[in-house]
Order: C-alpha cells, then structure tokens, then sequence
C-alpha cells in the first residue's frame, strides 16, 4: 500500500510506535519556532533544564504578539529573548519583522522537515510539505533540548480538491468552507492531508492560509505535497535548493475522506464568537460595520494585501470605517510599497501598523462598543479583540475591502455593480526583494559561553510545583459550557500580554472574561486547591501553557471534562492539573458550582489504572471519572510538573 504525503512524513521521523490511529508515536523534531508571548517562558524553561545550547537543525525565536511599549514590561520581554537567542543558539527576528509562521516559511521552512512551535498556527508550514505542530511551551523547550515530541498518531484526513476558485472567492473561503462543514472540533485527532488538481490554483501562501486555520478545525496538523509551487516559492525566496518533491503516492489511501470542488464556493463569513458559526457572506450582508481589518498569519500573502489595496484603489473606504492594515511581515510591507499597493491603500485611507499580530491578539486596534469588525485573522473567540462583548466576524481580504468601501457587510461580487469593478486577479510577482537583514544569526558557542541573559524585572522565574496529594477536598470553583477556549481561560490582549512573563501576576486575570469573581474566590482555597467542571473540546485554541501554569499558580488541581483539545490537555498534565473526562454526561449535570469534590487514594487510583472515583459531598453521590494519561504523563502529574521529570533524566544522563 502506497503512503500518503501525512505518513511520510511522520515515518521518516518516527523514532518510537507504530503508525496506526491512536497509538503512541515520537518523533524527531528539525525545527522548532517560539514567538514572544509564550517564548519568554519556553527559554525560562529552556534555562531550567539545564542544557547550553539548542540540538535542532534549526530553532527561531519570533518577536511579532507583545509590540506595544506602553512601559518597560514588553521591551524587557524583548531583550531577554534577544539575550536567551544569543546565548541558547536561536535565530533572533527582531521586532517590527513580522509574524512567525509567514517569516519562518520564507526563510526556513522546508519540504521533508518537522517543525513544532509554541503557537497553535504553527501547522501552517504545513503548506510547503513541512509536518508542523503547535504545542505547550514545554513541549517545545524539549524538543529544543533534543527530545522526541510524543503524540497520538492521528487519523489523516484526506481532502481532494477539484475545480477551480470562482473571481472575488479566495483561499480564506475554503477554510471557511471546511469550518462550516465541520465547526471547531471536526479536525480532533487528525490530519488534514489536500491533494487533487484544485492545488493547481493556490499558490503556497494561499496554502498557508488554508493550513494555518486548520488549527480552528481542533487539527493536529495539515498537509499539502511540496509540488511545482513549493518550488517556485522558494526560488522566488532565493531558495530553490531547499526544495524537494514529496507527494502521496498513487495508490495511497486516507482513513478520511472529503472533496470540495473549488468553483462552487461563494464568500462565507464567521459570525461571532466562534470559527465555526459560517455562513455565506449574503445571509448577513447590509449590517452597518465600524472596522475592517487585513492581515495576520491567517491571511499573511502579499497578494492579501494587494487584492485589497485593488479593490479599494482609487476610492476612499466609508467614514465610519476603520480599514486597519497589519503587514504580516517586513518583506511584504517592502514589496507592498514597490509595487504601489501601499500607497494605494494609504491613499483610500486605510491604517497602516507596523509588521506584527497586533490586533489579531487583542494588541491595538480594538472596536467600538457594539460595532462589528470584520477581520482577515484566524480566530474571534469572545472579547479577544479586546473589547468586551464584541463583535468579530473573520472574512477573507477581499470581503473585508468591499465591506471597508460600502460600511456594511458586503459580498465581495457585489462590487461588479456598485462600482463597475472586475475582479483583480493579483500574482506575486516572482523577482521579489528579500529582506532578511532583521533576522539576527546566533553566535557560536564558544562564542556564547559566557554570556548573560538579560532579565529586567518584568521576568520572573518559573514557580515550582509540588507533587499530587493522594488526597483532596476541591471545591469546584467554576462550572463552564462547550467549546471554552483558551482565550476565555487565560486572555491576552495589551492589558494582560505583558505579563506572559510573571506567572503570580497573570494569574489575577484567569477566567476574567468568564467570571470576574474567580480570582478572589481562588484566593479563599489557595493553599487546599480546586477543580474546575466543563463541557466538550475544552481548551480549544491557542497554545498558550499560561492556560494551564496560572490556574495552577491559583490552586486548580483537577480539571473534569467532557473532553479536551489537544494541546490544553498536554499543557495541564505538562503542570500536573489532572485531566479526567466524564464517563457518562448525567454526570456533568448533576455537579453544581460550589459543590466539593472529594478524592481518596488518588495517587495510586492514577498510577494504576484509568479510573478515578470522585465522591461529590455536597450532593453526597459516586462518580466514577477517566484519565487518558500515558506513562510519561502520569510520572509529571506525580511530581507536580514535567519540569521536574525532564531535570531528573538530564542530571541522570
Ligand atoms: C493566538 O492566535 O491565539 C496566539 C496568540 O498566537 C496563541 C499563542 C499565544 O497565546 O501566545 C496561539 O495561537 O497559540
């Protein structure tokens, strides 16, 4: 039996277990990426291990989510990375260079390779034949030390494509296509694998759109071959060398399949709050809007923001508009002004920012109370853009540039008999200007042997973590629905970003969106601890391990579920928060917040099987709960975090 493209791969990385769904597999991992707001914590954590000197291929570090200096936290956070890159062997992208997962497909991405970051989007290298996941800090602080990442071997999905995209639809309505067919938990445990001759009309930032949002699908990763294009692109980046053909072969086969024949999509819109919730753009068309926004890693190609700078060419965006542009990276924004579309979009009267996430993470460019922002970015959980009660919808560039010229929700076709407009079919031209001068190569290591890392205030080191009781008494603090994301659990935006790096101080945030009282009630059980109860896919979202480290901070040691996403649940046993899912849902329902969960001879019940039994005092009933949780994972929660498992086995190496 032939491979496909997924099983490739992975088998030419497998070090430990068998290809099959389900089982455990580890993998040897070329590259690793870390952007700033979760890399203070990975070279924190780096530090702790004990180790000199990165063992990847190659490892970057992104300055692109913590950009405003509104004190000395941020700037601080910059120069210990700049500091930890130099000393560690890390690539440095300074500030202002732009988002990680563009900026680190152009320049080091690389058919055949695996790549793990510390940011939920990092399968969108996936576009360029890479196996790339996202992952808990940690994980990758490991992987920085040399270690295997270990995951359950997902099911590969096969996705054929056919047809061919219709004018004013692009590749942010195909993903949008597959969330409406799908919603945020169809990819669970699985790897999005596109093939068929549609790939022929995507270029591989059009890829990198579609797998970069296969994150919001609860995917492990997304694959596309490395074919003709991948070639192309890296040429035009003056890289052809790097490249190398990996296709599936002819005969191979997928645990899953789909088709989307490309020609019949139409513009689809995400309405508020969730990836998930699509419709076509016409069944919310004519809404009043406050504020479109291009860019982020979701929408990152020069041709985003050239299509767009087309379409509003000439006119002036409405007045109640504000079109906020976020170049995704400084070679962009450099084309972008050669070939006039900057100052085509200046001209219309569009905002331009500097080279970054920005507001796609609640960094700036917040919307007006009650107003609706259309947004290019990947995801619009609640309150993420910053202000409370939003409304976020996520669009491709050429929706927000129509919507940006009329002030209402606009389908982009319509733009024929408003304004007499053919649709403008941009291509990125193949001499691009490179621009890699802001990319800082680390120094040797002799050379960086007695270097400093330069910690300002605003670092403070990683807490330690006690082991698990064998017995408690939790309060279950707080009861949540379906689908909670990470955003909802730890959130980010400019007023708590800052603190990525000072874990007692982020912790007064968590859960804020949610409940504002949970703070002060974690307070009242901080040194006896407590659970928190929720529903399904819960976690979703980004990669953040703040998830997981600040409740922890707060007391949280038990965490019951209907079920988890990937990566939260990696990131809780990372820091010994015991994950258990409930075996029958009645059980759900029946806990009340408040009530107090009582567990006996819990370590050996985790250590020698998959059972827990929960004894609920207030209602005075038995409940029995699961764990997934393979050897490895049992040891961390056993120790309180994996921190302490990985110095045991470096200081025995
Ligand atoms: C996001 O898009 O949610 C983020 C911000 O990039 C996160 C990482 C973070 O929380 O720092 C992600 O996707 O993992």
């Amino acid at each position: 039996m032939g491979k496909n493209v997924a099983e490739k791969l992975i088998e030419s990385h497998l070090v430990e277990g068998e290809m099959q769904p389900g089982n455990e597999i580890s993998l040897t991992m070329d590259q690793t990426l870390t952007q700033d707001a979760t890399g203070t914590m990975v070279m924190l954590e780096f530090e702790a291990m004990g180790i000199p000197r990165v063992k990847t291929e190659v490892s970057a570090q992104y300055v692109d989510h913590n950009l405003i200096q509104s004190d000395f936290k941020n700037p601080d956070d910059h120069l210990f990375l700049r500091s930890a890159c130099k000393k560690f062997g890390v690539w440095y992208s300074r500030p202002g260079n732009g988002v990680s997962h563009p900026v680190h497909q152009e320049r080091f991405g690389q058919p055949g390779k695996t790549l793990i970051g510390s940011d939920s989007h990092t399968p969108a290298a996936g576009a360029i034949g890479m196996l790339a996941i996202g992952a808990g800090g940690l994980d990758v602080a490991m992987a920085m030390a040399g270690k295997p990442y270990t995951i359950r071997m997902p099911e590969v999905w096969g996705v054929k494509l056919t047809g061919e995209l219709p004018d004013w639809v692009s590749a942010k309505d195909v993903i949008l296509e597959m969330l409406r067919r799908h919603d945020v938990d169809g990819g669970v445990n699985r790897i999005i694998e596109y093939y068929g001759p549609g790939l022929d009309s995507l270029s591989c930032m059009d890829r990198h759109v579609v797998a970069n949002m296969g994150t919001e699908l609860g995917a492990t990763s997304t694959v596309f071959p490395s074919d003709d294009e991948v070639k192309r692109f890296l040429r035009s980046q003056g890289r052809e060398d790097d490249w190398q053909e990996i296709k599936a072969d002819d005969d191979a086969d997928y645990d899953v399949y789909e088709e989307i024949d490309l020609s019949e999509l139409v513009p689809l819109i995400a309405k508020p709050s969730s990836p998930g919730n699509v419709v076509p753009v016409r069944e919310v068309e004519g809404q009043e809007i406050y504020q479109t926004y291009v860019g982020s890693s979701a929408n990152p190609g020069f041709r985003d923001f050239a299509v767009a700078a087309e379409i509003v060419d000439g006119q002036q965006v409405h007045d109640r508009v504000s079109l906020d542009v976020n170049p995704t990276s400084r070679q962009i924004l450099e084309n972008l002004m050669n070939t006039g579309h900057l100052q085509k979009l200046t001209r219309s009267g569009a905002r331009i920012h500097q080279a970054g996430c920005n507001g796609c993470i609640g960094m700036g460019q917040a919307p007006a109370t009650g107003q609706i922002s259309l947004r290019t970015v990947p995801r619009n959980f609640p309150g993420r853009s910053g202000t409370k009660e939003d409304a976020v919808y996520l669009v491709s560039p050429e929706t927000a540039a129509a919507s940006a010229l009329t002030g209402k929700i606009t389908d982009p076709r319509d733009l024929e008999d408003l304004y007499g407009m053919s649709y403008p079919h941009v291509q990125e031209p193949d001499d691009i200007i490179i621009n890699t001068d802001q990319l800082v190569e680390p120094p040797s290591a002799a050379e960086a042997q007695d270097l400093e890392l330069e910690k300002g205030p605003n670092v403070v080191s990683l807490p330690e973590f006690g082991e698990l009781p064998d017995e408690l008494d939790l309060p279950v603090l707080l009861k949540l629905g379906d689908d909670i994301s990470t955003d909802e659990i730890m959130p980010a935006g400019s007023r708590i970003l800052p603190y990525r790096s000072n874990i007692p101080k982020i912790s007064e945030f968590v859960f804020e969106q949610v409940d504002e009282a949970f703070f002060e009630r974690s307070q009242e059980v901080r040194d006896t601890g407590h659970s928190i109860v929720a529903g399904t896919n819960y976690g979703q979202g980004s990669s953040r391990e703040h998830a997981a480290l600040a409740p922890r901070w707060l007391g949280t040691r038990v965490k019951i579920a209907k079920s988890f996403a990937r990566i939260h649940r990696q990131n809780l046993a990372n820091f010994g928060i015991l994950p258990l899912t409930f075996t029958d849902d009645a059980d759900y329902d029946a806990i009340e917040q408040g009530d107090t969960l009582q567990f006996r001879n819990l370590r050996d019940q985790v250590q020698n099987g998959s059972e827990v039994e929960v004894y609920n005092a207030t209602k005075d009933t038995t409940f029995v709960a699961e764990h997934d949780l393979t050897e490895r994972e049992i040891q961390m929660v056993m120790e309180g975090s994996q921190i302490g498992v990985v110095k045991k086995e470096f200081a025995n190496v």
